[in-house]
């Protein structure tokens, strides 16, 4: 090796980042994620990883990305984003946690030496990164730790400031193929901006006029850069924002976003005032890379239109498009699920196009949807993208159309590659997918809705002592760990008509997900509460303090 590690540097820096003594860290499904007050000292580790990770992919440009989405204001997180824009090689997490949990710097500093040989990482390759965070309080003070990390290995680092998730993906994406025949867009949120914009437009010139889309940003990043994408569609696209407010203390994620809807299946109240019978509304979550959709009926009722139904709509629409260019039989569109899919969906999907259900986490689904010309993946909490191959991208810039209606839908197709964040999910991209096709098809949200009927579903945490006694199989569906679970909640869910619930430890949060779902909403209800009532008594729960309604 030509250098050898900053040891120096990264001693005295890392002095001011002292790990808390009784926290254990663990790299999940969406990187570290717990209370942003204790997290200083990952950051600080967290820069110098992701210099590393740079160094062994020969300098490549490797991103980060401080949130914790969703999750409640106090919370944060970080993660890394390889160079093509997806989410860190799996082999790497480890790393990451064993990293993050050296109680000293003396340890942290014999952990780094050891894995810079394991892993053969030439030092003396240039680091490149680039970082972001979402609009959390604690955000300034981690950034700041993590460019300590960063200025200890010397790293080239390029700050871009507040933005979405989504987009800091973009600009890995883009940093890294510029200047190449695959270049993915200009390396700004700007760039980003016209890309989505551009594509836009050209997808829906010639429609009849759009109405206004409400869109409630979850007092999160969205607003900030929805703000701009709205400027950037004119008219042609009029955002309606809500749940703006970034600097109100308590307020993001809080009674509204794409998780709170999804989880308590309702408008939020911040929007009942706003949305009228008939228009159609959507919420991101907190760094915009989830999103549902809704309408109220003619009677003021509440629909939801969550990530499955997504998948529906869109797949269906780039299968007809496939169709109109010519291209049936040349190119498979697949769609990728979770567990979690809604089984109205499934059946839905499955009878028209292949699919596969895989575990939890947006790793496993993008690498399933690579495997399709074009794959479509969406988890039912509305986190999902649309991947065309590189084979699928070429077919469509060489085909000839033989009909004008061929090149019609021929330019369409190219046009969504543009319009898609292939990165990742992307609830700004989305949303604007999901105006396209809405307006093509002169859908309104009812006609959207009634693509299948949802089954009645609850999906229940439980807190326990230890979640990862509970080990899974068969893509989550089933328990293989505590012994004899398993079995009690088959013979439960064959009491319940049309029955399916299933058990797996969360990867971001210390509980249990319980998912049912049954025919009738009040047995969907119960199912998941005696399952869950199952899981409580089997880590031990104190039968006192055992919830009412775990029955
Ligand atoms: P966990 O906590 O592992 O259930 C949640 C979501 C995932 C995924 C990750 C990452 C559900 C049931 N689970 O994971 O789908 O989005 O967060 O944010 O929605
Ligand atoms: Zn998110």
């Amino acid at each position: 090796m030509a250098s050898a590690l900053p040891v120096d540097a990264i001693r005295t820096l890392s002095e001011q980042h002292p790990k808390p003594s009784n926290v254990h860290f663990q790299y999940g499904t969406a990187g570290f994620r717990t209370l942003g007050n204790i997290l200083d000292s990952v950051m600080f580790r967290v820069g110098v990883l992701a210099a590393l990770r740079s160094k062994r992919l020969d300098g490549k440009t490797i991103g980060v990305m401080i949130t914790a989405s969703h999750n409640p204001e106090q919370d944060n997180g970080v993660k890394l984003v390889d160079p093509r824009g997806e989410m860190l090689e799996a082999a790497w997490e480890v790393h990451a946690t064993n990293l993050a949990n050296a109680a000293t710097t003396d340890a942290f500093v014999d952990a780094l030496d050891a894995f810079v040989k394991t892993a053969k990482i030439d030092l003396s390759k240039p680091a490149r990164v680039v970082y972001a965070r979402d609009t959390r309080p604690s955000g300034p003070a981690l950034i700041a730790a993590l460019e300590h990390g960063f200025k200890a290995i010397g790293a080239e680092a390029r700050n871009a400031g507040v933005t979405t998730t989504p987009v800091l993906h973009y600009l890995v994406k883009a940093i890294n193929t510029k200047g190449t025949k695959e270049e993915y867009g200009v390396d700004s949120e700007e760039g980003y901006l016209q890309k989505l914009s551009t594509a836009f437009k050209k997808l829906v010139a010639g429609k009849p006029a759009i109405p206004p889309l409400v869109i409630d940003c979850a007092n999160g990043v969205g607003a900030i850069v929805g703000e701009k994408l709205g400027a950037h569609l004119g008219d042609t696209l009029k955002l309606l924002l809500h749940n703006t407010a970034i600097d109100t203390a308590g307020a993001l994620n809080h009674a509204c976003g794409a998780d709170f809807v999804k989880t308590s299946q309702r408008l939020p109240p911040s929007l009942a005032s706003v949305l009228q019978p008939g228009q159609r509304g959507c919420s991101l979550d907190g760094d915009a890379d989830r999103l549902i959709y809704y309408y109220l009926d003619d009677r003021g009722q509440f629909h939801m239109l969550d990530g499955d139904k997504i998948a529906a709509l869109v797949a269906a629409f780039i299968v007809e498009l496939t169709k109109s260019a010519g291209l049936e039989g040349e190119i498979q569109v697949g769609i990728v699920q979770t567990a979690y899919a809604n089984g109205g969906s499934t059946k839905y999907l499955a009878e028209r196009l292949p699919i596969k259900c895989v575990s939890t986490g947006v790793k496993h689904l993008h690498h399933a949807a690579e495997h399709y010309d074009i794959g479509v993946y969406f988890e039912a909490n509305g986190h999902g993208t649309v991947l065309f191959s590189s084979d699928t991208t070429n077919k469509l810039s060489s085909h000839q159309p033989s009909t004008p209606a061929q090149s019609t839908a021929l330019n369409h197709l190219i046009n969504l590659t543009q319009l898609i964040n292939q990165t990742v999910g992307d609830a700004l991209s989305d949303m604007l997918l999901i105006e396209v096709v809405l307006a093509h098809k002169s859908y309104s949200g009812l006609e959207w809705d009634s693509l299948y009927v949802d089954l009645p579903n609850r999906l229940v945490k439980v807190v326990v002592p230890e979640r990862n006694i509970f080990k899974t199989a068969d893509a989550e569906r089933r328990l293989t760990s505590p012994p004899g679970l398993q079995a009690k909640i088959d013979e439960l869910v064959h009491r319940y008509e049309g029955g399916r619930s299933f058990v797996r430890p969360s990867g971001t949060e210390d509980v249990v997900r319980v998912y049912a779902e049954a025919t009738v909403r009040s047995q969907a209800d119960e199912l998941a509460f005696r399952v869950a009532g199952l899981v409580y008594d089997e880590v031990g729960g104190d039968p006192a303090k055992r919830p009412a309604e775990f029955l």
